[in-house]
């Protein structure tokens, strides 16, 4: 019975650390096809996954770091999924391909958009979102409006590492009609041990495995908190399925 109590004490806090968040591409609340990021403007603590799942259909789209000034520009060593395609003759319930990035800084607000310009630029429809915008001054519906005013749109170079955030594995499973143009390159993470590095290693893997053979430098103490979190997100997980119930 104690036993059973601590285990739960434990994975509410971790429940509570975790703040995983959804971010659909190219679709809206209801599912349907949108020049979008649903929800757009979101919150979440440093060791947070935004889990970006592009499930426009169809739909051609990029997740790419800007910066507040330059809502339609690559920001400068930012993060860049590439072009993730989702064909018209996709089936709603297949399992669309998805980029994951971890929040290393919540401290500051992290902007991003869409680089697609064919056959428009989706910047320009507003198609920007935002992680930790403040309530005023430099706001989510600021950066929306200078997105729709920007002069241009410029189409960043595909990487793993951003400013504030970074992803561990290139976008996928790029299966079944899926396609990138191009896969993000840049330096992963340290693997750090136990069983959610061994997971993102398999997934990024079959994300056709480019981006996993860069060099890896000695981790920093925020990868090392990420990677703690991941692991914690893990074992919730795996208590969930020993106790036959869903947690989140
Ligand atoms: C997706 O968009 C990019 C950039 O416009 C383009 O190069 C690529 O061919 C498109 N992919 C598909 C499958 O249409
Ligand atoms: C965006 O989210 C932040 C919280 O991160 C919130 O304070 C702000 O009011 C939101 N802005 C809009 C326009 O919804
Ligand atoms: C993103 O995270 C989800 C949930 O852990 C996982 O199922 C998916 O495979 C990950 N995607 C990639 C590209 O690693
Ligand atoms: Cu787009």
């Amino acid at each position: 019975m104690r036993y059973a109590a601590s285990l739960t004490a434990l994975t509410l806090a971790s429940v509570a650390l975790a703040q995983d968040v959804t971010i659909h591409v190219g679709s809206d609340a209801n599912g349907a096809q949108a020049l979008a990021f649903t929800p757009a403007n979101v919150t979440a603590s440093a060791g947070s996954v935004i889990t970006f799942v592009f499930d426009g259909i169809p739909g051609n789209h990029t997740v790419a770091q800007s910066a507040f000034a330059k809502p339609c520009e690559p920001l400068a060593g930012g993060f860049d999924s590439g072009y993730i395609a989702v064909p018209a003759t996709t089936d709603k319930t297949a399992s669309f391909p998805t980029f994951n990035l971890t929040v290393t800084d919540a401290s500051k607000p992290i902007w991003f958009y869409c680089a697609q310009q064919n056959p428009a630029p989706h910047c320009l429809a507003g198609m920007v979102g935002s992680i930790n915008a403040p309530a005023t001054g430099n706001t989510f519906d600021a950066f929306v409006s200078a997105a729709k005013a920007a002069a241009s749109v410029v189409p960043p170079s595909p990487a793993l590492s951003g400013v504030g955030a970074l992803a561990t594995a290139a976008p996928g499973p790029l299966v079944s009609g899926f396609s990138g143009a191009a896969v993000p390159t840049g330096t992963l993470p340290a693997a750090a041990s136990g069983s959610a590095a061994s997971g993102s290693g398999s997934a990024s893997g079959s994300a056709t495995g480019s981006g996993s053979g860069t060099g890896a430098p000695a981790a920093t103490g925020s990868n090392n908190a990420a990677s703690a979190t991941l692991s914690m997100s893990g074992f919730v997980a795996f208590v969930a399925a020993a106790f036959g119930v869903a947690l989140v």
